[in-house]
Formats: C-alpha cells, structure tokens, sequence
C-alpha cells in the first residue's frame, strides 16, 4: 500500500494493475466531489452525507463494468496512444458507470424491499436512513456528471458520453418499469409471464447499462463513433447482458447468500424471473395451479413450496443447458458480428461471467 498512494496522489503508476489503480482512483474521486468541488460552507454538511453515501455504496461490487472501460480502451489503442491522461479518464469514466450502478441499486433495492446487498444491509436499511435513499440514489446521479465535466469536458467525445449515460439511464428506467409493473403486489397472474415479455425486461433493465455501456463509452474515448460499428457492438453486449440477468434470476433462488451478498426476493416480489418463465414453459396444469397460489407471497411455506416445484422441474439442470447453449451462441455472435473490433473486447468480458456464482 505504502508505494500506491503518495499524499493523495499515485507514485510508481507502472507498476500497478488496472484494478489497483481503479481503486487507488476513487480515493481521489472521494476528495474531488466532497472537498475540492463546491466550495461553499454551507453545503459542507451535505457533502459530508455524500461522503458516507459513496463510501457505502460504490465501491465492494464485482466491478466488471467500471473495469471494462480501461480494459476494452486497451484493446482499442495502440499502447502508444495510451498515455497516463488518457488512461485516468478511462478509470474516471469506469467510475462513473459503477457510480450509475450504484445509483439503480440503492433505489431498485427499495423498490424490490431487499435486505442486503454486497454481503452488508442495503444503504436503506441502514440506521437513520430509510427513505432518505433515495435523495441519496439521486446524488450517486448527479456525481457522474459533475466528473464527466471536469474530467472530459475538453474532449472530442464529451459530448457523445453525455448522451450515452442520459440515453443508458432512460433505458434502465423504462426496463425497470417494465420489471415492476410486471410484477404487481399480491396480484398473481402467471399469463404476464412470457419469454417475450421477460427478454423485454431485461435486455432494458440491465443490458444495456451492464454491457453496452462501459465498452460504447472506451469506444467513444477511441474515436470510434458510427452507427454501424455501435450496432455490431451493441448486438453482441446484449445478448450477454440478457444471459447475466439470466444468471441473477438463477443466482436470487439457487445462489449462497454469502458468495452472491444478497438474499433472494423475486419469489415474494412476484417477479418475472427467467425461473418462472422458463418453469411455466414445461410444467404441468397441476403443477400451474399449484404455483398460482404460492407465487408472489411473502410467508416462508409459500416460498419453500415454489422452490419444491423448481427442484422437482429440474431447473438446475435446465439452467446449466442453457448456459452452454447461450455460450455457444455468443461465440458465434462475437465470430460475425464483432467485425473490425478486436474480439478480446467481447471474449473477456464473456470469461468474466461465464460460470459465475456471485
Ligand atoms: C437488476 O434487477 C436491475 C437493476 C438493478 C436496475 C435497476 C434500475 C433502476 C432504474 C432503479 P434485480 O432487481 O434483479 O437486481 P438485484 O438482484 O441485484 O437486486
Ligand atoms: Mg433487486
Ligand atoms: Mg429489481
Ligand atoms: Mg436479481
């Protein structure tokens, strides 16, 4: 540690690793948005409260998707162009997409009455916040565009960068809407649950911000802005964005709490999950009527009794076959659809989630 942060400011930069030196950026991005940014006393106490709402809530995830923006800049430059200014704003813009992460997860987890998340009680569970969350949700906003535009705003791509966050959020949210009024309170009714319904969820709700977000973003930093090139990107991040969510659907009945840090609610919350979807799709009327009356219900019997019925479906096995067959089908993707773009962007970041269980 004692070589990594020298006074604030990093010494000995070649040496580290891209995840050290993503870590050793948020302190500086701590200092910057609570001590260096607005100046006025009178906000002072505020800028405390975000201290605490960034510490709490940033930084312990996976990281995949603030990585990936230094990681897939790496492959898009030559090692030449990769000088250390370039390579800070690339750290400083995976912060902001683990900034927009941590955003949706404060609120979404009010949203679906979690209880932990990372291993430790959701921020709006915590003592004396509460519903206060969600002020704290909007300000995890609001960071990002505050680092944008003192990090970025001299460069080519500012702009393209601000509409991508603004159109990802746009996005995210009407996912999000689709997962909620999907997935009503103490209104079961299993017909709501199609694959075409359940694919719309998610490829809005998390694809998007997950997957096409961070690489769009290294794209952008590399000049690389048309249309054509964007789609070919998009096409492939998609579809292993839907295979992620696939994975957290799987993760929230069949995951370990301590590995995955939450505990599973999409059975209480009546959501349309890729278990129930997929569940529904080989189950028989006796077993429909069964899951009619326990789906969406809160009490543990309930509960215990949906995961009988998956036990029973096999839905282990039937997952573990989709994942093969939906690698399978990425490696094909990545093989027409990645074009001029290096395929290290798309085959590392497939490695990060593949066979994942957290
Ligand atoms: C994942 O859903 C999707 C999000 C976290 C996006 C939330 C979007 C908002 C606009 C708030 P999930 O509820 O399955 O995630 P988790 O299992 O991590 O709670
Ligand atoms: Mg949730
Ligand atoms: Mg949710
Ligand atoms: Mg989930």
């Amino acid at each position: 540690m004692a070589d990594r942060i020298c006074n604030g400011t990093l010494s000995n930069k070649a040496l580290l690793s891209d995840p050290q030196l993503f870590e050793a950026q948020f302190e500086e991005l701590l200092t910057e948005l609570t001590e260096r940014d607005l100046a006025d006393p009178a906000v002072a106490d505020a800028l405390g409260r975000l201290r605490q709402v960034l510490e709490y809530n940033a930084p312990g995830g996976k990281r995949n998707r603030g990585l990936s923006v230094i990681g897939s800049l790496r492959e898009l430059l030559p090692p030449a162009e990769l000088t250390q200014d370039v390579v800070q704003r690339a750290l400083v813009i995976g912060w902001c997409t683990e900034l927009l992460q941590a955003f949706f997860l404060v609120a979404d987890d009010i949203m679906d009455a979690s209880v932990t998340r990372r291993g430790r009680p959701c921020w709006y569970k915590t003592d004396g916040i509460g519903l206060d969350a969600i002020n704290d949700a909007f300000l995890l906003e609001s960071t990002i565009y505050r680092l944008l535009r003192r990090h970025c705003r001299d460069q080519k791509y500012y702009v393209h960068l601000l509409e991508l966050f603004n159109e990802t959020a746009y996005q995210t949210e009407l996912g999000q809407t689709l997962d909620l009024i999907t997935a009503p309170p103490g209104r079961v009714d299993l017909n709501r649950f199609t694959m075409e319904r359940y694919k719309a969820i998610v490829k809005y709700k998390t694809a998007f911000y997950s997957f096409y977000l961070p690489v769009a973003a290294a794209m952008y930093m590399a000049g690389i802005s048309s249309d054509e090139e964007h789609n070919n990107a998009k096409h492939i991040l998609l579809e292993m964005g839907e295979f992620f969510q696939i994975q957290d659907d799987y993760l929230d009945c069949y995951g370990d709490p301590a590995v995955t840090g939450k505990i599973g609610t999409d059975i209480q919350d009546n959501k349309c999950s890729w278990l129930v979807v997929t569940a529904l799709e080989v189950m028989t009327p006796e077993q429909r009527a069964e899951l009619e009356v326990c789906y969406g219900r809160k009490d543990e019997a309930s509960v215990g009794k949906v995961k009988a019925l998956y036990d029973a479906l096999q839905m282990p096995t039937l997952y573990q076959n989709y994942e093969e067959e939906s690698y399978r089908r990425l490696q094909k993707l990545i093989a027409h659809h990645a074009q001029n773009l290096p395929h290290a962007v798309f085959l590392s970041f497939a490695k990060k989630i593949y066979k994942r269980n957290k």
